[in-house]
This record gives C-alpha cells, structure tokens and sequence, in this order.
C-alpha cells in the first residue's frame, strides 16, 4: 500500500513538505536546535557547507566537521514543531518518497537537540551543561501514537500524585534519552538532568506577567519532585517530544541544555550567547571523539 499524497506531502521537486529536503540532503547525525539563527553558530565550525535551505522556521544545512557530516536543522519552538520535523526527517531515511513506501530496510538516525533551558533546583547554577537523561512531556503529543510501551508509567502515576496534577491538563509522559549518547556526552562538564518538557513558556512554566496560574507552587512541586533520587530539575520545550518520537521511530537522541535561567534563584546568564556555543563546541567536539 502506498502513502497517500494527503498524508505524505511532497513539494513539486520532491523534497519533503515543510523541511524542504531531499533525502541526499540529510546525513545520519544530525544537530536540532529551536533558533534558527543558531544553525550558523553550529556550521561556522564545519569544514564545508554542502547544502542549505530554508522554510518557515525550518533552516537546515548540511556539511563537514572534521571529517564527520552532520545535518544541523532549526526546529523553532514547542513539541507540535518537533512532531513536523521528526516525522518528515524519519520518512526522509525510511520511506521511499517516490513508490511512497515504507522500506524495508530501516535507518536509525542520531540526533543531538543543542538548546537552552531553565533549571528549577537553586544546586543547579546558571551556565550548567546538563544532559536530560529522562524527559516528561506535559504537553499531549505522544498520547496521540500508540506509545504506551516506551513510556514510564511509574514515575508518571508518582508525578501526578506528588504534583496533584490537574486531570484538566494532558497526563505528563515519562520517556528516556538513547543511554549510549548520553554515556558518550556525559563528563564532568555535565549534568545529569530531569526535564520537563512544557506546553507554553509563561503560564505552563509558571511564569507570571499579567495572568493568574491555576497552581502557583506547580514548578516548586516539580522541584521537589524525587522518584528514586531523580528530581526534575529544568524546564524547556522540545526534549520529551523528541525523546518520544525517536523512541517510537527507532532514532537514537539526546538533549543537551544550556542553563541560562535558574528559576529557583531568579537569575538569568549575564552571556547566553557565549554559553550555548560553549555548549555547542563541547558537542561537535563529543560527536567526532
Ligand atoms: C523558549 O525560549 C525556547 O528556548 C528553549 C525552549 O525549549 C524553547 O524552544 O530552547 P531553544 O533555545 O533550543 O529554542
């Protein structure tokens, strides 16, 4: 049975429909971050840029570093965007886009998130590098694929009970990083986090400007969250999406964080830009050991 031209969109030259990529395009590695200005701040390191395109918030470039290719791709922000580019960056490997067939063959890819983020423990300082080891996604987008078999309902039943977790909002998912990237991230420039990965920015984050929040200790209950000696320990908006839909598509990720907010202390990094790409040689520089 072939994919329907309504649900596998293809541009008239083939690419994929909001990335915009060919499957020529894509290597097997592959760096995501929200901005898309910060793709540059990537490939400045590369040896050569192969390839660049850009829609909507989606800016992608190919090339080399030391040798190594790696596609760097701009997800803008909030997991209904990662549901976009996983899927299309998946069919891009996995199906052939011209019998619109799945193969038979499968591709995993490696995928790298390079992001920043706000921890919620005061022991967590501004200008960490912390890796999420877990994620829980208080957004609703696994629930909508069958993926009850790479979720933690453990630690999601022991969540809900510790945070008396509002049955208004979306059941938080509890899913997991690829360990062998994480093992290969890790050092002792990093730390080992628990993210929450959320719906908004504001509100969701219990960030308050004009508007009252339906629980204003949630981000204090997270914090004191502990399901064996796991707190949750930051706040971003992409990581449990990710971890989700490449566990669910056989892809290997990991979600690297710069901590440029902690909101426990109410400090902001007096120079993200010089930390994320910190951030960002300390990774090409993991990828390529
Ligand atoms: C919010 O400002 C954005 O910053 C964080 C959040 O996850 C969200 O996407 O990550 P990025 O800096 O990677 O976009």
């Amino acid at each position: 049975m072939s994919i329907k031209a309504s649900e596998l969109i293809l541009n008239p030259d083939g690419s994929v429909y909001h990335l915009n990529l060919r499957p020529g395009n894509l290597a097997k590695t592959i760096i995501t971050v929200g901005d898309p200005d910060r793709v540059d701040s990537v490939t400045q390191h590369f040896d050569h840029i192969e390839f660049q395109t850009r829609k909507r918030e989606f800016h992608t470039q190919t090339g080399t570093y030391k040798g190594k290719r790696i596609t760097v791709i701009s997800t803008g922000i909030g997991t209904d965007n990662i549901d976009i580019v996983f899927n299309e960056l998946d069919a891009l490997v996995n199906i052939d886009l011209e019998k619109r067939k799945i193969k038979d063959q499968l591709t995993s890819l490696e995928i790298i998130r390079i992001g920043t983020s706000g921890s919620i423990q005061k022991e967590i300082p501004l200008d960490s590098f912390l890796i999420s080891d877990y994620a829980a996604g208080f957004d609703s987008l696994l629930h909508f694929y069958k993926s009850e078999h790479i979720q933690h309902h453990e630690i999601s039943e022991a969540l809900v009970k510790h945070t008396k977790w509002s049955p208004l909002k979306s059941r938080p998912y509890i899913v997991r990083c690829c360990e062998a990237l994480f093992n290969k991230f890790s050092s002792d420039k990093t730390v080992r986090g628990f993210t929450a990965t959320n719906v908004g920015f504001y509100g969701p984050q219990g960030r308050v400007l004009r508007l009252p929040l339906q629980d204003d200790d949630l981000n204090d209950k997270l914090a004191s969250f502990d399901y064996n000696n796991m707190p949750i320990t930051n706040l971003e908006m992409e990581t449990a999406g990710i971890y989700g839909l490449s566990a669910l598509l056989g892809h290997k990720a990991l979600s690297m964080n710069a901590i440029i907010a902690n909101r426990a202390t109410g400090e902001f990094s007096k120079d993200p830009t010089t930390l994320v790409n910190n951030l960002i040689a300390y990774t090409l520089g993991k990828l390529v050991e």
